[in-house]
């Protein structure tokens, strides 16, 4: 079946984890998928596995940049979900470094990529948005504090989004995920692949597909349906911090 045949989709993060299984997720249902991220190369091997994909290599922090490369495409669903998290210190702690890489890439790319393609969405009057947020962004946890801020801006970010838009025909949502198996400990621990391991250990932890599963169900509900919010937890997970572990 190809309920999104027709449709033009722009993924933020394509390059890894949870956006890379959105895209493949969205092409497999028959949408033309712009593969957005850093890593060119790492677009480019996706997009020869990808029918009809476009790679568009993009610092999301980048306002402008944002802005342009954006530009000249009509998309219907747009899932910005690029983001990171640095670093698990208390603030007395923290890196103001760390801080500002979160906040520019989870908040301000974010508004960049809405900035970017809203427009376009109003104009043609339909059209979907698909935040990526956490569950970190409902519940704060032990030095979580900047990376959970910054989700739960992307949480109030779709509480506006929903009045600022619920006239124009664009449906506004948001994942928001527990513990899904991806790199992204090894970039919050930069590098550091031991530590990495340990989060995960033991748990029945979720994969990226299953979030691409859920975003997939969201974008081809009919068009008078918007699921709004949806939280996925591992089965494991009681909450950010309490997990059943069996090792
Ligand atoms: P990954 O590290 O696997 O992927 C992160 C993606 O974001 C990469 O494709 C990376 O691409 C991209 N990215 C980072 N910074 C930028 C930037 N400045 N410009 C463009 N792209 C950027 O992690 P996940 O797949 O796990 O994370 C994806 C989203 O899911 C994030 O928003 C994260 O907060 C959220 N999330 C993750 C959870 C988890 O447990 N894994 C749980 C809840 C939410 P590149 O480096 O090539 O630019
Ligand atoms: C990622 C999930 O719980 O590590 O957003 O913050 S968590």
């Amino acid at each position: 079946m190809s309920k999104l045949q027709g449709k033009l989709a722009l993924v933020t993060g394509a390059s890894s984890g949870i956006g890379e299984a959105i895209a493949r997720s969205l092409s497999a249902e028959g949408a033309r998928v712009v593969l957005a991220a850093r890593r060119g190369e790492k677009l480019q091997k996706l997009a020869s596995e990808l029918p009809h994909s476009e790679v568009i290599e993009l610092d999301v922090r980048d306002a402008q940049a944002t802005l342009t490369r954006l530009a000249g495409h009509a998309f219907d669903i747009v899932v910005p979900n690029a983001g990171l998290a640095r670093g698990l210190d208390p603030v007395h702690k923290g890196t103001p470094d760390d801080w500002s890489e979160m906040i520019d890439t989870n908040i301000k790319g974010v508004l960049h990529v809405l900035r970017a393609v809203t427009p376009g969405m109003i104009e043609r009057k339909r059209g979907d948005i698909v935040l990526i947020g956490s569950v970190a962004g409902r519940q704060a946890y032990p030095g979580g504090n900047v990376y959970c801020a910054t989700k739960a801006a992307v949480r109030s970010l779709y509480e506006s989004l929903r009045y600022d838009l619920h006239d124009t025909g664009i449906r506004v949502s948001t994942v928001d995920p527990g513990m899904v198996r991806t790199p992204f400990s090894d970039v919050r621990f930069k590098g550091d692949a031991e530590r990495a391991a340990k989060v995960y250990a033991g748990v029945d932890y979720l994969h990226a597909e299953d979030i691409a599963d859920i975003v997939s169900f969201i974008v081809t509900r009919p068009a008078r349906v918007n699921i709004g919010e949806v939280v996925v937890w591992s089965k494991d997970q009681a909450s950010a911090m309490v997990v059943a572990r069996r090792t």
